[in-house]
């Protein structure tokens, strides 16, 4: 195990309940993988309402807060962290677009999703947010940092 002086940055990403029982974890999976990110955290879990109400706190103004926090906790989530150069924001771009009818082919929800109460991804949007989301979601022994041999193909 290697320590790392500055650490790479993270995400959170889930695949939500809708995504794990059409069985699409391992498709998720793939694309962030094969892009060249890092999976250094997951598990799965079904998170009560009210955590998944912590989850979405920013968005507890919204009409639909509370259908959203209910949908979360309806079944079993995919967490994970994933790590690598510029991984937020490109994480966003493989998710593509919240609502799947704007997403572009090419993206998760466009290739995977059609509506957007269905659309089978969460992942952070910023790096505030993925600090929080992170600490929320995991404890830090949860989490492991390593070097992969891939690294310097990538790198
Ligand atoms: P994203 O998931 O792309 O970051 P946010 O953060 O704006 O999008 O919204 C969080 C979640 O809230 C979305 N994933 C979606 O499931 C849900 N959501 C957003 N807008 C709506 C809406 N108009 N109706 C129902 N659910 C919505």
């Amino acid at each position: 195990q290697e320590v790392h002086a500055a650490e790479l940055e993270r995400t959170f990403i889930a695949v939500k309940p809708d995504g794990v029982q059409r069985g699409l974890i391992s498709e998720i999976i793939s694309r962030f993988e094969r892009k060249g990110y890092k999976l250094v955290g997951i598990k799965v879990v079904v998170p009560s309402k009210e955590f998944a109400g912590k989850h979405y706190h920013a968005l507890k103004d919204k009409p639909f807060f509370n259908g959203l926090s209910e949908f979360l906790s309806s079944g079993p989530v995919v967490a994970m962290v994933w790590e690598g150069e510029g991984v937020i924001t490109y994480g966003r771009k493989l998710i593509g677009a919240t609502d799947p009818q704007k997403s572009e082919p090419g993206t998760i929800r466009g290739d995977l999703a059609v509506v957007v109460g269905r659309n089978i991804i969460h992942g952070s949007d910023g790096p505030e947010t993925a600090k929080d989301e992170i600490n929320l979601w995991f404890k830090p022994e949860e989490l492991v940092s390593f070097t992969s041999n891939a690294e310097k193909w990538i790198y």
